[in-house]
C-alpha cells in the first residue's frame, strides 16, 4: 500500500512544490487549500505522475470546516502544516486587526485544528511524521512583523511541545524554517502590490518551493531511527532576518 501525505496549502509555493515532489517519491496525495481551480490543476498534475491525488478545498480558520474535511481521511503517513500568510508589514500601532486576525487564525490555530484530527490517527497507527513549516521569523522577531513573527514562534513552540507529547507513539515531527523563498508570500503580505513584493528579492536569489520541497523529502525519507527536529534554510545571500547581501 502506497503511502500517504497530506499537504495543507498546497495550491501555490512550498505546499504546491512539496506536494508534487512527494508524489514523485511514491506518495499519494492530499492536497488542500481554498482556490478549487488550482487544487483541480494539481490533481491533473499529480495522477500524471501516477499518484493518487484527493483535492479538500477548505479555509484551515473553520474548525467546522477542518473536522468535515479531514475526520474521514482514514490514515495519514505524513503531514505538511504549511498553509499560512504574512498579511501587512506595519509598526504595532498603525497594523490592521484584521491582518493580525488572519495571521494567528491560520498560522497557529488553522495548523492546531488540522493537527487536532490527524495527530489521533498516527497515534492509532502507531507512527506518523509531521512537518510544521515555521520561519526565521519564528526565533529572529523583527521590526514591522511582530504579529507574523509571534505566529512563527507559537509554530516553534507548538512543534517542540508536539515532539514531546508524541515520541512515545513514535510519531516524529520536524520544523522547516525557512527564510527567502520566492512564492506568493510576499504579494499577499502586500495585499496584491506586485510591485512591492518583487522588491523583496531584488540582487537576490532566493529560495524557491522546490528547494524547500526538497529538504522535506530528504527528512521524510530518513531510516526510522533518525529524525530532523528543526531545519533552518535560508539563500546563501541571506544570513538572518536583518542580513541580506544583493548583488546588482
Ligand atoms: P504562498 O502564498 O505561495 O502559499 C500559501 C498557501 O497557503 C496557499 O496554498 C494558500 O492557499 C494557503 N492558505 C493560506 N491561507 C489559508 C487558509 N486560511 N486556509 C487554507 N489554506 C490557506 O506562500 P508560501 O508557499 O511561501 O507559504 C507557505 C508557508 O511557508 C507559510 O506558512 C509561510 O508562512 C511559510 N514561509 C514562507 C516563507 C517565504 O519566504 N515564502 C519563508 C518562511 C516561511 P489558498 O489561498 O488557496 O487557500
Ligand atoms: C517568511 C520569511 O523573513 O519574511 O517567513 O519572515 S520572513
Amino acid at each position: 500500500m502506497k503511502k500517504l501525505a497530506l499537504i495543507t496549502g498546497a495550491t501555490s509555493g512550498i505546499g504546491r512544490a512539496t506536494a508534487l515532489r512527494l508524489a514523485k517519491e511514491g506518495y499519494d496525495i492530499v492536497a488542500t487549500g481554498r482556490r478549487a481551480e488550482r487544487l483541480e490543476t494539481l490533481r491533473r498534475e499529480i495522477e500524471a505522475l501516477g499518484a493518487g491525488c484527493t483535492t479538500l478545498c477548505f479555509d484551515v480558520r473553520s474548525e467546522e470546516e477542518v473536522r468535515r474535511h479531514l475526520e474521514p481521511l482514514e490514515r495519514v503517513d505524513l503531514l505538511v502544516n504549511n498553509a499560512g500568510l504574512a498579511a501587512g508589514l506595519e509598526h504595532i500601532d498603525r497594523g490592521d486587526t484584521a491582518d493580525w486576525d488572519a495571521m494567528i487564525d491560520t498560522n497557529v490555530k488553522g495548523l492546531l485544528y488540522v493537527t487536532r484530527v490527524i495527530a489521533p490517527k498516527m497515534v492509532a497507527a502507531r507512527g506518523g511524521h509531521i512537518f510544521n513549516i515555521g520561519s526565521i521569523a519564528g526565533t529572529e522577531p523583527y521590526e514591522n512583523g511582530a504579529v507574523y513573527c509571534a505566529s512563527k514562534h507559537a509554530v516553534h513552540a507548538i512543534s517542540q511541545s508536539m515532539r514531546a507529547d508524541l515520541l512515545a507513539d513514535g510519531i516524529k515531527v520536524t520544523e522547516i524554517r525557512p527564510g527567502m523563498v520566492e512564492t506568493e508570500f510576499s504579494e499577499v503580505r502586500f495585499h496584491g502590490d506586485k510591485a512591492r513584493a518583487d522588491k523583496v528579492y531584488d540582487g537576490v536569489t532566493p529560495l524557491t518551493g522546490d528547494d524547500i520541497a526538497e529538504a522535506i523529502a530528504w527528512a521524510a525519507q530518513l531510516p526510522a531511527h533518525m529524525n530532523v527536529n528543526d531545519m533552518v534554510l535560508m539563500p546563501t545571500q541571506q544570513a538572518g532576518a536583518y542580513y541580506t547581501v544583493r548583488r546588482h
